[in-house]
């Protein structure tokens, strides 16, 4: 049996927000509200392609690197619980178009390819906390935090010791914002 990785696409948060957010999830929500994810796997996934292959691998990698889109502002400014994943999150009270445009090219291009995708709506996220099943109070609206999204990257979930752990395997440039 030929060997598979657990990947996803996804936008990188710069170190000082993933530093702001955690201190700011500190001080909002109670230690007892979930697991929080620690600070540099604080992330947004474009599109998760589960168990790929080698072969799967390299072709979404090509076509990543054909992507040619511009980059775009991501304004995190809305926070949630989905209390059925247990998952508190953050994300954006409007998405800006570009970030939907390259999440459903790289949902197509994999689906393309035989990676499952949920047909569920794309619902842009970083996730804050995870088993959190109990209804928490979220933050009343005033918090944000804004960066350029200028490039996207290809990660690999790894499960190591009892612990996981996301490894960058490439990022693409995004064009400057118009
Ligand atoms: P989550 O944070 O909402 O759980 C690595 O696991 C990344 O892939 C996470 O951002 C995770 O989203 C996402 N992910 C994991 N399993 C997924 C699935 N079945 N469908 C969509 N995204 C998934």
């Amino acid at each position: 049996m030929s060997s598979t990785r657990r990947l996803f696409f996804a936008l990188a948060l710069p170190a000082p927000i993933q530093r702001q957010i955690v201190q700011w999830r500190a001080d909002s929500f109670p230690p007892d509200a979930g697991r929080p994810i620690v600070a540099a796997r604080l992330h947004l996934t474009l599109a998760f392609l589960g168990e790929a292959s080698a072969s799967t691998e390299q072709t979404l990698r090509r076509r990543a690197g054909r992507i040619r889109q511009a980059g775009f502002t991501l304004r995190l400014d809305d926070a949630g619980q989905w209390l059925r994943p247990g998952v508190v999150w953050l994300g954006c009270r409007r998405a800006p178009r570009g970030l939907l445009q390259l999440a459903e090219l790289l949902r197509a291009q994999a689906a393309r390819h035989g990676c499952y995708q949920s047909p569920q709506p794309f619902h842009p996220h970083v996730t804050l906390l995870r088993s959190a099943i109990r209804p928490v109070a979220i933050p009343p609206a005033g918090f944000h935090w804004s960066f350029p999204a200028d490039h996207f990257s290809l990660y690999q979930s790894l499960y190591e010791n009892g612990r996981t752990r996301y490894q960058l395997l490439e990022s693409w440039p995004l064009a400057p914002a118009p």
